[in-house]
């Protein structure tokens, strides 16, 4: 079902900071910055490798609202990996077959994801620990 991982998302305090030091540690780059209202996140996509079928990259979250996702996760947990998104042909594919197995669905519907992806989370409760994230790259 999984393609590959897609992404590692990470909660920050402070994007830039946070960018300025994955590029010079690691020597990654920004492919895309974006602000996702519905998500609550100020955000960049540091690509780690290009590939078929898609890349993998380093998600930089910052929390736009301290009452969202990541704002709660960082006031409880600090700084630190956060999910880990794998990728999928078909999204709502995989969710019906998850959802089967007994897992919840945090979305019940495909949101709007990175570069244009369509993303559904899995509830961390059912997963492991882990909060789990659907991901359907964009068709060029
Ligand atoms: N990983 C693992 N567990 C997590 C978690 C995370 N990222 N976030 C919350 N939890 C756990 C908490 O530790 C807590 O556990 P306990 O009950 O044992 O203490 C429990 O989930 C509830 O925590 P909460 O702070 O009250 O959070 P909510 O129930 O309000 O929300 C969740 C949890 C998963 C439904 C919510 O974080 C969510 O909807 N996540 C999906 C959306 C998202 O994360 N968006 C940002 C990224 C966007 C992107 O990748 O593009
Ligand atoms: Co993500």
């Amino acid at each position: 079902m999984f393609t590959r991982i897609d992404h590692v998302g990470i909660a920050v305090r402070d994007l830039d900071t946070s960018i300025a030091w994955y590029e010079t540690t690691f020597g990654l780059t920004v492919a895309a910055r974006e602000v996702n209202e519905e998500q609550g996140v100020r955000e960049a996509m540091l690509l780690v490798v290009d590939a078929a079928p898609g890349g993998s990259y380093v998600q930089l979250l910052e929390p736009i609202r301290e009452d969202s996702p990541v704002g709660k996760f960082l006031a409880r947990n600090g700084e630190g990996v956060h999910h880990v998104g794998y990728g999928v042909d078909d999204v709502e594919g995989a969710m019906a077959a998850i959802a089967g197995q007994g897992v919840r669905l945090v979305d019940k519907r495909p949101r709007h994801g990175s570069m244009g992806a369509s993303i559904a989370f899995l509830h961390p409760k059912d997963t492991g620990g882990v909060l789990t994230e659907l991901v359907q790259a964009r068709t060029e």
